[in-house]
């Protein structure tokens, strides 16, 4: 076993191969090759556990497919070249495109794959430095409408602290294939005696451990919000000190919840009313020990933000907001920001992202990606022309990829940072190798224990930046060098620390992480919060103030408000699997053979359209369609009339089909699930 020959060494690291950032100990021999991993247990997150998905890292170290050399295009051809070269080049480019188009016409395009956290930060800083406004990221796909959805009624999102609760509510989410550490604490508090409430239009993993499980119809769940609302207004249940002396628009919400009686949840639904109250009935029991762990499956509607809104005030309602076995209002340790805003305030830049989508711009400063991608087919004024994309693959992930293509390929620049050459790489004039986690070091904060821990580099190759070197080349030859003035990552983390009180000597000591401060609860005694009021905000003035409604006001899905005739299925599309990840890892033989794509189906509809298991149907909706074999589920496993199709396979690239014309009024986010389809059997 590799773990105990005294020939390989043993680095204490975070997994990366998801955000779940699980402590691994990784060997690499004497040439400095990853040749194992496994567990560290030490840790206080993960404690010791690992998933199949990690053991790929060794798979990805050593992949005789990543690239290793820029590439730059020629005559449709691919002509490898020096790295300062390439920059050089690039750099040149950048400058010709902002001087003939001005500032804004780059873009930085920051995918998922290096997290939200430092990585992105500093393609912020890069981007602010460069001028202009065109922040484009996965924030417009992926968890900036909860986080905006729960931070306009709380200041913050809080973190359901599940270990201590008595009723756990997952609502759009399937942790076992997600999440695998949230998992083990459901396991965990389940174990202890707490009830377990799943809401989920599928009979998922975590739903068939449920207590209860309700299965609305896809893009409903603000109506059971509101009917769950009502219940615990009614009850009086509700928590009167944080009500009375800390809330704002209670009485506005208790007058709309009214007309959500369980009768009137269930005709919008299709969740029994005996099943609302017996929802209510175990929040109730639990009472203010209700964690609510709100998932990705929430966002990808055109009422997206608003029902992420309404789930949130149940935390309030509950007495549950920053109470053990509630919902935590983490602090974070106060490491130095990156981003430039208050240094760079670009005011003349902000119209164009925030006269979009203005809540995006306030909350995260960054663009819309859909429109972005419209402007750069349509030309004009705020076009983009040239852009970096790091650690994305939006072909694979943007809705109506073919669209996402178009608008690529029309770029008079397009750089790609890569483990691998992807289909938005192919479409590049330069593409860059990019170091993968085990070849970066950086600090990353697991937020729901209050523990820092730092990512340590395990390994090299040879000519691959990490991020950090990128972003710092460039500016120096852009001439912002000033801004990246830190040799490598290592200088910069000690700045991005200096102000916690803990320093990179102390990390490198503490594998396990340091807790930066012990969790404290109720803090909106002490302190305001950071809503413009100070207080729980049931109504936003902000919002009402921008033309939105002020209080979390019901609006029914696009597929049930609007006629789409020829469109009769509902697709879901993206429900997480246990060995994929979007479309990374794709070329891991162990993941990749163990998979593929399919589409989940009633057995019903199966019949009715004379399919079975394996056959090939032609999923279409208005801007698309692929070809993709059915799996028929079991007859409780998905609702009739609703589908549910796997992502990232570029041989069913089901983003072919979801939709980007359609987008979430206040969050920008586009229909990505919801979508109305039609199914065909291929002859
Ligand atoms: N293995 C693996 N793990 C991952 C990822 C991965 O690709 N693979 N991706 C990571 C990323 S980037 C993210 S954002 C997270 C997402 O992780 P989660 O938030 O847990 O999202 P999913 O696992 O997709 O589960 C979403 C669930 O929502 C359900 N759903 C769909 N529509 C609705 C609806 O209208 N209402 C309700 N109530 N439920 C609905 C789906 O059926 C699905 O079971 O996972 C992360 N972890
Ligand atoms: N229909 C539908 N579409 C969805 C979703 C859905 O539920 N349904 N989910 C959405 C969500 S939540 C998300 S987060 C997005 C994800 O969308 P993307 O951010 O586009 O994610 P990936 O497809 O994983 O692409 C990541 C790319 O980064 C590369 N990479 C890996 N590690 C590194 C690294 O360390 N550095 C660099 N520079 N590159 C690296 C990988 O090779 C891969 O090509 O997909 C979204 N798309
Ligand atoms: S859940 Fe699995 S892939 Fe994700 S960080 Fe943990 S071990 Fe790695
Ligand atoms: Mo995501």
């Amino acid at each position: 076993m590799s773990r105990i020959d005294p020939n390989y060494a043993a680095v204490q690291t975070l997994c990366r191969m998801c955000d779940n950032h699980c402590a691994i100990t990784v060997y690499r021999d004497r040439d400095g090759r990853v040749v194992d991993l496994d567990a560290f247990a030490a840790h206080p997150w993960g404690r010791g556990r690992i998933c199949s998905k990690a053991h790929g890292a060794v798979d990805i170290a050593n992949h005789p497919d990543r690239l290793r050399k820029p590439l730059k295009k020629t005559n449709g051809g691919w002509e490898v070249i020096d790295l300062p070269q390439a920059l050089d080049e690039i750099a040149g480019r950048i400058r010709d495109l902002q001087s003939r188009y001005g500032p804004q016409s780059m873009a930085v395009w920051k995918g998922e794959a290096t997290g939200f956290n430092q990585q992105e930060t500093l393609a912020k800083r890069f981007c602010r430095a460069l001028g202009t406004p065109n922040f484009l990221s996965v924030d417009s796909l992926c968890f900036a409408s909860r986080m905006m959805g729960y931070s306009l009624v709380y200041g913050c999102w809080p973190k359901a602290d599940v270990v201590n609760a008595r009723c756990i509510v997952i609502w759009a989410a399937n942790p076992p294939t997600s999440h695998p550490p949230l998992t083990r604490m459901i396991m965990d508090a389940r174990a202890d005696g707490a009830n377990l409430v799943v809401v989920d239009p599928r009979l998922s993993m975590i739903a068939r451990q449920a207590d209860v499980h309700a299965a609305p119809r896809p893009g409903t769940d603000g109506a059971l919000a509101w009917g769950l609302i009502h219940r615990l207004i009614e009850s009086g249940h509700y928590d009167r000190e944080l009500i009375e002396n800390h809330s704002i628009g209670f009485d506005k919400i208790a007058a709309y919840a009214r007309a959500f009686t369980p009768s009137r949840v269930e005709a919008e639904t299709g969740v029994p009313a005996a099943e609302v109250e017996r929802i209510a009935a175990c929040m109730q029991a639990a009472l203010p020990r209700v964690a609510i762990y709100l998932g990705n499956g929430i966002e990808h509607y055109d009422n997206g933000l608003e029902n992420t809104r309404a789930i949130a005030y149940l935390d309030a309602l509950c007495g549950a907001f920053d109470v053990a076995g509630g919902s935590l209002d983490v602090e974070v340790p106060g490491e130095r920001t990156v981003t430039l805003y208050d240094e760079l305030p670009l005011e003349d830049l902000a119209p164009i992202a925030a006269d979009e989508f203005p809540v995006l711009y306030d909350f995260r400063r960054e663009r819309n990606t859909m429109r972005a991608l419209d402007d750069m087919l349509a030309g004009g004024p705020n076009a983009v022309r040239g852009m970096i994309l790091t650690a994305g693959n939006p072909i694979m992930t943007n809705p109506n990829a073919r669209k996402v293509e178009r608008a690529l390929a029309a770029l008079d620049l397009l750089v790609v940072r890569e483990l691998f050459m992807t289909r938005c790489a192919e479409l590049a004039d330069y593409v860059l190798p990019a170091a993968m986690f085990l070849e970066r070091t950086e600090l990353y904060c697991h937020a729901q224990i209050q523990t820092l821990s730092l990512c340590n580099r395990v390994t090299t190759i040879a000519g691959v930046q990490d991020e950090y070197r990128f972003w710092h080349d460039m500016a120096h030859r852009l001439g912002f060098g000033a801004h990246f003035p830190w040799r490598d990552e290592t200088e910069f983390n000690a700045w991005l620390l200096e102000p916690t009180g803990i320093d990179l000597e102390a990390l490198a000591q503490h594998p396990e992480g340091i807790q930066y401060k012990p969790i404290g609860y109720r803090k909106w005694r002490q302190r305001a919060l950071t809503t413009p009021t100070g207080k729980v905000e049931f109504a936003s003035a902000y919002l009402r103030d921008l033309g939105y409604s002020e209080i979390a006001e019901y609006r029914p899905p696009y597929h049930t408000r609007e006629p789409h005739p020829g469109y009769p299925f509902v697709l879901i599309a993206g429900a997480r699997d246990t060995l994929t990840y979007h479309s990374s890892y794709k070329r891991v033989p162990r993941f990749r053979d163990a998979r593929g794509p399919f589409v989940e189906m009633h057995p019903s509809d199966a019949a009715r359209l004379g399919v079975s298991e394996g056959d090939a149907v032609t999923l279409a909706s208005t801007v698309g369609s692929i070809r993709i074999p059915v799996r028929v589920m079991a007859d409780n496993e998905i609702t009739p009339g609703v589908l549910q199709a796997t992502t990232g396979w570029a041989e069913a690239n089901v983003n072919i089909v979801t939709r980007d014309d359609v987008l979430d009024p206040v969050s920008g986010f586009p229909m990505q699930k919801g979508v109305p389809v039609r199914v065909e059997p291929v002859a």
